[in-house]
């Protein structure tokens, strides 16, 4: 029996089996609900999950928000359509009659990334540039939480004073720019209304507002970068989520940080297990009982 891995985000829902040997089976997705009422993401949560769960023994959750104590604490809410708060662990027992554990997303990514580079390094740091800015640390080879949860979140560091207002309250934060819907909320004339997919596009083609707006987001995200590198010395920074790994974004952030003093500089590089790394740290955390 497997492991029913989910992976909650801003913009998609994923889920999937994950055996003893890793191996993901009958990856799912759906558009995450955007509804202030836990409604909405409980019945989407429902249909996505209800097929995988006669395969599986364990329920392991990566899930976008703050998670203490099983409930998921939206940091930012705009990302889920003004939702505050939501019962994950209770919500998935219920509708699985299976153990569940819940850890924010990015930190399960990172935990998954860290396992394809531990042995080169015990200290690193992931980041995904998606809906939103999340983030997980590795340092001697555990990974940070957090008393409270909190560990990692480095969308919510300040990168600009005079920057736009986050949902968080807080003014000029990291994801409030650099994010996806930072790129797409600071869009203006023929691209207003666009989303941060289609403008990666629109740059493709040489549309010079996309493609400044895309510079912007990549150079918020190599300053964010070097002050991660002062905070943790770390020795490698791998970058996720679909803004992180949209062709051509790294190697903007890596021109970028490559302009700052040596101290600054770290290794860089995709996250390896692409768009599934937050459904795998949360499986191997489950699997290791991590929680
Ligand atoms: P989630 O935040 O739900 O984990 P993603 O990692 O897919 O989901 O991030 C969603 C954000 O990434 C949205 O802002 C979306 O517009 C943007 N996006 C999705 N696909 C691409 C792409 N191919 N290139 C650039 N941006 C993308
Ligand atoms: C936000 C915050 C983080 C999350 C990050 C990336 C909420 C709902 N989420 O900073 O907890 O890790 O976004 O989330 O406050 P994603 O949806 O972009 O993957």
């Amino acid at each position: 029996m497997a492991t029913l891995a989910i992976d909650i985000g801003g913009t998609k829902l994923a889920a999937a089996l994950i055996d003893s040997e890793r191996h993901m089976h009958q990856r799912r997705e759906l558009p995450t609900p955007a509804s202030k009422t836990p409604d909405a993401l409980r019945s989407a949560l429902q249909t996505l999950v209800a097929p995988l769960i006669p395969h599986a023994r364990q329920v392991a959750i990566a899930s976008t928000g703050i998670i203490h104590e099983g409930t998921l604490l939206a940091i930012n809410p705009q990302n889920l359509g003004g939702l505050l708060h939501f019962p994950l662990v209770s919500t998935l027992e219920m509708l699985s009659g299976l153990p569940v554990l819940a850890v924010n997303d990015a930190q399960a990514a990172t935990w998954a990334e860290y396992h394809a580079c531990q042995d080169e390094t015990s200290d690193m740091v992931f980041i995904t540039v998606s809906t939103g800015v999340g983030g997980g640390v590795v340092s001697g080879g555990t990974l940070l939480t957090g008393r409270g949860g909190l560990a990692g979140h480095f969308g919510h560091t300040l990168a600009d004073p005079h920057g736009p207002r986050c949902g968080c309250g807080r003014i000029g934060g990291v994801e409030a720019i650099a994010s996806g819907r930072g790129i797409a909320a600071a869009a203006k004339d023929d691209l207003a209304g666009c989303d941060a997919k289609s403008i990666f596009a629109r740059a493709a083609e040489g549309h010079a507002q996309a493609q400044a707006l895309i510079t912007h987001s990549a150079h918020t995200l190599a300053r964010l970068i070097a002050d991660v590198k002062a905070t943790t010395d770390c020795q490698r920074v791998v970058l996720g989520g679909s803004v992180g790994l949209a062709s051509g974004y790294l190697a903007q952030v890596q021109a970028s940080l490559a302009q700052l003093p040596a101290v600054y500089q770290v290794a860089m590089s995709a996250a390896h297990y692409r768009h599934d790394a937050g459904l795998l740290g949360a499986a191997l955390l489950a699997q290791g009982g991590h929680f």
